[in-house]
């Protein structure tokens, strides 16, 4: 078995997972550095793919998912529609079918949910919203809050 090293320090520069490697089935080739890895990790494991190959993947403790944040749309009388669509369209990435929908959503129920992200995201979307609104005079409010998990 042959262990591409550099696809294995590539993945593990990546610290998604501890490492991640793709080996050639090579009869049976002993790589003892690669070995006692395996022995020092019972998280790791190795699988038959039916392309021959062998799959070695090795899954580092979970790391704790971090807290997401809604950011929401706030109603009120004068924000025209228009402008709130386009918000929704340069900040949040709907299209504009969508971006109508959470706005005339928000314009009946009082708010709505613009989209969920990590605490940083959210407090800049929060802001750049909140910047542009007050740059044209527009008292629409933005905020944003902790996901229940
Ligand atoms: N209610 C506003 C109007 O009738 C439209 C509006 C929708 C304003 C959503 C804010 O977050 C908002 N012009």
């Amino acid at each position: 078995m042959r262990v591409d090293q550099r696809l294995l320090g590539k993945a593990e520069a990546a610290g998604e997972v501890n490492w991640f490697a793709v080996a050639t089935a090579n009869n049976d080739e002993y790589i003892p550095s690669f070995h006692a890895m395996m022995e020092h990790d019972s998280e790791r494991q190795e699988m038959e793919t039916d392309s021959g190959t062998m799959a070695i993947t090795a899954v580092q403790e979970k790391i704790a998912e971090p807290k997401m944040y809604r950011v929401l749309l706030h109603n009120d009388d004068y924000t025209p529609m228009e402008f709130v669509v386009a918000i929704l369209e340069s900040y949040f990435n709907k299209s504009e079918p969508q971006a109508t929908q959470i706005m005339l959503d928000v314009h009946k129920k009082g708010v709505g949910i613009c989209g969920v992200f990590t605490k940083e995201i959210a407090e800049t979307k929060t802001v750049m919203v909140a910047e542009k609104a007050k740059m044209h005079r527009y008292p629409l409010r933005c905020t944003h809050e902790e996901e229940a998990s």
